[in-house]
């Protein structure tokens, strides 16, 4: 179902191009006289991107990698004009390639997927609100390689869902192709030229939009690559399975020849969160966290029924993990999808989710232990400052959480949107950036737009290569000095105690620049960013 409202709808005239050079914001401040922002900015943020006219992000969240290839990482995502753009680590456009007037709301995932020694960018067009959208093979350049926008033409709607790439078919080695699933109802494996390699429809149990993004992965460990992915349902009778009204978590082999055993899992409700995969128990077994979505308790979205709020975990082989699904009444994470962290002294990996209230504006924020309870201090409200007398909101949102450890303590800190800010908890669920203003406490952190909110994740990487990670936020700034109306802007804070030696545990959306949704141990994964495998 691609009726969910999401927070804001608003389309924005774009400009042509201009010699215009991004603007250097000040580092909003804290207002508070004297006291200087903690974390301060990073030279050269924010940076407004003046020079594209107006234009601005939403719900793209920020890839990092070296497009280039010169040691220094680049931001890529998408805006609501429908551009893809990439800024290089001084906060100075790279480029900007538009993909049409659908927006992108999806993460870009990032690999060489042609096997010339150079990196894509391949990334979604598509919208709940707009016909048209595709998936759009971008060159380390800018340039255009190829599309696919051979949409279905009874349910025209483009990729929310964000591509995830990998070497799916073994007789192709030296290339890649990209998993996608869409409002299309369809399913597909394009190759890295854009043509489509398998696609799932009705008699594969598509039967409806998916917002859920893909995680490739050989989960089952037979040597091959499977897809991982969320997606909604309505009753369909099927030669050997009744599909419900609700939703599902599909398990299926990255040929296309079918579902792994115990899969697809159905449920009362939609799908619309992005698995998380890891040795989740620490057993040495690949296991899936995941939100569940919200549309069946919804006149506006389906002829209702009663729905269970849980957040699900699930083995390899379908069956629930021990302690899951892990109940969260009057709750949904919607779209927003699990991080995997490793805390000292836990063995495994705890899952971090965001839910929204069902009042559709709270949130509230989970980290849930491998055996299905919470941990210690957990789950707990985000606390922004509302005004001058001491109180706070807690707005939710539909980004999701990133983890690394900013503070060089001896386990990762958590990084989540909220309005225009970020806020950070520790591990013990201890807020660390102000939860009230004016002035904000001496003492306390503070990350914040002073303009648009933030509706994406935050992404986590060490741009200047000085040691130090910095954690970053795309979006849209609306008091540019000068410049009348909105315009992307990139924001970078500097966290000084941090050591971007040590391994990150989840640094951006979908973890890692090929959108793989896995946390990967066995990977080498310093400085925030990862060599494209
Ligand atoms: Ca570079
Ligand atoms: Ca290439
Ligand atoms: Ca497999
Ligand atoms: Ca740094």
């Amino acid at each position: 179902m691609n009726r969910l409202i999401l927070f804001v709808a608003f389309t924005l005239a774009v400009a042509g191009g201009s010699a215009l050079a991004a603007v250097t914001l000040d580092c909003p401040t804290r207002s508070n006289p004297g006291v200087p922002n903690d974390p301060p900015c990073q030279a050269g943020f924010p940076t407004a991107l003046v020079e594209l006219g107006q234009d601005s992000n939403l719900y793209s969240s920020p890839t990092i990698a070296d497009l280039d290839g010169n040691g220094s990482p680049e931001i890529i995502f998408g805006t609501q004009g429908g551009r893809v753009v990439a800024v290089r680590a001084n906060g100075t456009l790279m480029w900007s390639r538009s993909t049409g007037s659908v927006s992108v709301q999806s993460k870009p995932a990032v690999a060489d997927i042609d096997g010339d020694g150079q990196l894509e960018v391949i990334v979604g067009a598509g919208s709940a609100s707009m016909n048209g959208g595709g998936i759009h093979v971008i060159s380390h350049t800018g340039q255009l390689q190829c599309s696919f926008t051979a949409l279905n033409p009874e349910h025209p709607q483009g990729m929310y869902a964000s591509p995830s790439v990998g070497n799916l078919d073994p007789s192709t080695p030296g290339v890649l192709e990209i998993a996608v699933a869409s409002f299309d109802f369809r399913f597909r494996v394009l190759r890295h030229d854009c043509s489509v390699w398998w696609e799932h429809a009705v008699d594969e149990y598509v039967v409806d939009s998916i917002w859920s993004s893909p995680s490739i992965v050989d989960l089952d460990r037979n040597g091959t690559l499977d897809i991982v992915i969320g997606a909604d349902s309505n009753f369909h009778q099927l030669p050997g399975i009744t599909l419900p009204d609700g939703g599902m978590l599909r398990a299926m082999n990255g040929n296309g020849s079918g579902d792994l055993p115990g899969f697809p899992k159905l449920y009362d409700e939609v799908v619309y969160s992005s698995p998380a995969i890891g040795d989740i128990r620490g057993i040495g077994e690949l296991a899936i966290t995941v939100g569940s979505g919200r549309c069946w308790d919804l006149p506006s979205c389906a002829i209702v029924h009663p729905v269970t709020k849980q957040m699900l975990g699930v083995q390899s082989n379908g069956q629930n993990l021990p302690g899951w699904p892990h109940a969260t009444p009057a709750e949904s994470s919607r779209v927003a999808s699990p991080a995997l962290a490793k805390f000292s002294g836990v063995n495994g990996l705890v899952t971090i989710i965001n839910n929204l209230r069902n009042d559709d504006v709270t949130g509230v924020v989970h980290a849930i232990r491998p055996n299905g309870t919470e941990m210690p201090g957990w789950p707990l409200e985000p606390n922004i400052a509302a005004d001058c007398a001491g109180n706070s909101l807690h707005w939710g949102t539909q980004g999701s959480p990133v983890v690394a450890n900013l503070l060089g303590d001896s386990d990762p800190e958590i990084v989540l949107s909220a309005a225009n800010e970020f806020v950070i908890w520790n591990r013990a669920g201890q807020q660390l950036t102000a939860a009230t203003g004016c002035p904000i406490p001496p003492g306390t952190l503070n990350l914040s737009s002073n303009s648009n909110a933030f509706y994406n994740s935050a992404a986590i990487a060490d741009l200047d290569g000085n040691g130090k990670l910095e954690v970053i936020g795309a979006g849209t700034n609306s008091n540019v000095p000068g410049h009348t109306g909105s315009y992307v802007t990139i924001y970078a804070w500097t966290f000084n105690g941090s050591d971007a030696s040590q391994p990150v545990d989840w640094p951006m959306f979908r973890r890692d620049a090929i959108n793989s949704g896995v946390y990967r141990s066995d990977l080498i994964f310093a400085n925030g960013f990862e060599s494209v495998p």
